[in-house]
């Protein structure tokens, strides 16, 4: 078990009941339509892992998969599962509907649930944004090189491209932009173009959509025009004969990502036009197609007196309503940039005309990359379960994104993939997880992340009940552990610059004054903590006045979001009694307790679990506990400069000096 097989490496069911009620099912597989092939492909190497039968081939009773244009059903990709006598039955206005249902019944053997009910997607594009180069390097990327292969590229198709597709369509994620939104024009190149057809072919069959981020620049690059001026009619023309060149290799191709004039990539304010301009103007090439336009919010022009905060709800509330109808607004989870805890980006309750995308990270740019055990689906579920009070009532980000609040045309939910070129996918076993839950969540963000890691868990490491409850109660620790080491309290961008690996906090010249630490924490002899309240950048003002009220005020904002809203002083008392800056050492060490805590616990499913698994995670643990340390030290000592205090009494001081543990991230910087 080295870990590729993923969710899907169907190991035997021992429990009886499971058995007794699925191996009379499953004798037979029933099916017509020639479109359900991969759907019995996957039956047929499932069963018998999974039952230790053979299924054979038509009868009347079985396992009915059927096309069926004609049932009533609230989304055209869900599927309806029925179980009558020995049959059941998965039926689904489409091919991949059934495949999706398939994907649900084996995921329902071996959580040892029965299979029944209606069953549809909450949103309609659920997407995979790779950030992958050319190149074959990936940005932000910390399991191996790029899974495509370009120079194999269109000939040979790796195996692992119909691997990748199968572990998506589980999840019913149904679309993957394959290339970095800073992207090389060269992906638009006929050259290219047929390379990507080649993966489209692979993935159609699981209803996968490719997309590609497209330089804004390319009509000037690849085309040679003198600019990209998005409304000079022959630019127009050359995007228009680019869509029609892509639709005639790739049929139903997705469409364009588009990260515009932000952090230096070109865009249509290089020609003082607007992103209303730029984007219209995609989407009327690729409109006739079909094709969607997902035009990225992740914007700050550089303003150093300014609060990158509100950088992109300035630059994008005047465009509500604006936008063509094929448009999608693509933005982060967070106002800055995928920090372990963010409040949600007020764009989420301003847009009220435009159909909003949520952009989650799955790579863990700024959650310890490949050595620190994050589960990630707690900090979506914060996110997504975030009553807004959009027209003053309970409102949930989720709600939201499906459209119910404003009535969206269209609704996406997607995630920076962590997926690489590593035999295991994602560099840390237990990243796994993260893809898996992006997906599950995408399908349905009211899923819980406590349900999806059980699901998980069933399918990979242990169906033993106490071992999966175990590891369970692990990884819903994992993401509150990470943040009490790295930024407790709502400490924000403190991480090492550029590279954005362990602590920095002393960080106060970069080449933008927003990527420096001090930017953000504004420590001083006072207090820490950037005042976006009204008697600091306002930024809270961007909020429905119902959700910012209760962050405006020191007395009632939630203590885990203090810092990003306020500058705290020192000796301020918080709710257990504690000053401020003692609970805030408190937690670094508290966060380095917790890791020790992962470890033991960790050791206690050993034999339990899948051995190099475990070996694996283990080693990565002893790896997070020296960082989490070395967080530790690096943000005690440093912040310990400004407040002037001891530590609180029964802790133990740093066993090294600030200047030692500056010397430390230098190592880093050549990861
Ligand atoms: C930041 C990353 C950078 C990305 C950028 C983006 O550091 O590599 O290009 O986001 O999302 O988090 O465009």
């Amino acid at each position: 078990e080295d870990g590729y097989k993923l969710w899907m490496s169907y190991s035997k069911i021992e429990d009886p009941k499971t058995l007794n009620f699925y191996k009379p099912r499953l004798q037979a597989i029933v099916w017509e339509d020639k479109d359900l092939e991969v759907a019995v492909e996957e039956v047929k190497l499932a069963i018998p892992k999974l039952l230790g039968i053979t299924p054979k081939k038509g009868g009347k009773n079985g396992l009915i998969l059927k096309v069926n244009p004609h049932i009533n059903i609230t989304n055209p990709e869900g599927y309806k599962v029925s179980v009558s006598g020995q049959s059941i039955t998965i039926e689904a206005p489409r091919s991949v509907g059934v495949l999706y249902g398939v994907f649900h019944l084996l995921r329902c053997i071996q959580t040892g649930q029965e299979p029944a009910g209606e069953f549809s997607p909450k949103i309609q594009h659920r997407m995979l944004n790779h950030w992958d180069n050319n190149n074959g390097t990936i940005e932000r990327g910390y399991a191996g090189m790029s899974l495509w292969k370009w120079y194999e590229l269109p000939e040979r198709l790796d195996p692992r491209y119909k691997d990748y597709a199968r572990a998506n369509a589980s999840l019913g994620i149904n679309a993957t932009v394959i290339n970095n939104v800073n992207a090389s024009a060269r992906f638009l190149s006929s050259e290219y173009l047929v390379k990507v057809k080649a993966l489209a072919d692979v993935f159609r069959p699981y209803g996968i959509k490719v997309y590609l981020s497209v330089n804004f620049a390319s009509p000037r690059i690849l085309g040679k025009l003198p600019d990209a001026d998005p409304l000079k009619p022959e630019v127009q023309k050359w995007w228009k004969e680019k869509a029609d060149e892509i639709y005639s290799l790739i049929p139903d191709f997705g469409g364009f990502l588009v990260k515009a004039n932000s952090e230096g990539e070109p865009g249509p304010m290089d020609y003082g036009r607007t992103h209303v301009d730029g984007a219209n103007m995609l989407a009327k090439a690729l409109k006739p197609h079909g094709g969607m336009v997902f035009w990225r919010a992740f914007v700050y022009a550089p303003d150093p007196k300014g609060d990158r905060f509100k950088a992109a709800y300035e630059e994008f509330k005047p465009y509500d309503g604006q936008f063509d109808d094929n448009v999608i607004i693509q933005v982060k989870n967070g106002p800055i940039d995928f920090m372990p805890r963010e409040p949600i980006s007020p764009l989420f309750t301003a847009m009220e005309k435009t159909p909003l995308a949520m952009e989650f990270q799955v790579t863990q740019e700024y959650l310890g990359w490949a050595t620190h055990w994050v589960y990630l689906a707690s900090m979506f579920e914060e996110c997504l379960k975030t009553d807004t009070r959009v027209k003053n009532r309970k409102t949930t980000l989720s709600e939201i994104l499906q459209g119910k609040t404003f009535g969206y045309r269209h609704t996406a939910i997607t995630g920076v993939a962590n997926t690489g070129s590593d035999r295991n996918w994602t560099g840390h076993p237990m990243g796994q997880a993260n893809w898996y839950a992006l997906g599950r969540l995408a399908w349905d963000p009211d899923l819980g992340a406590k349900e999806i890691a059980q699901e998980w868990i069933s399918q990979t490491l242990s169906r033993d009940s106490k071992t999966g409850s175990d590891i369970q109660s692990m990884m819903l620790s994992t993401r509150e552990i990470y943040v009490n080491y790295t930024s407790p309290f709502g400490l924000h961008h403190v991480m090492g610059e550029g590279h954005h690996f362990g602590p920095e906090p002393w960080v106060e010249k970069a080449p933008r004054p927003d990527w420096t630490a001090l930017y953000y924490h504004k420590a001083d002899e006072k207090g820490i903590g950037f005042d976006r309240t009204n008697t600091g950048s306002n930024a809270l003002a961007q909020y429905p006045k119902e959700f910012s009220a209760p962050f405006s005020s020191l007395e009632t904002c939630p203590e885990e979001f203090l810092l990003w809203f306020h500058h705290v002083p020192w000796d301020r008392k918080l709710k257990n009694g504690d000053i401020f800056w003692e609970a805030f050492v408190k937690k670094f060490y508290q966060g380095v307790k917790e890791v020790e805590g992962l470890q033991r616990d960790w050791e206690k499913v050993k034999g339990k679990v899948p051995q190099e698994t475990f070996e694996n995670v283990s080693a990565r643990l002893k790896t997070q506990h020296k960082e989490a340390i070395w967080w530790r030290d690096a943000c005690v000592l440093y912040f310990q400069t400004f407040s002037k205090k001891a530590l609180p009494a029964g802790l133990k001081a740093p066993e090294r000096t600030l200047e030692e543990v500056k010397k430390i991230v230098d190592v880093y910087h050549i990861r």
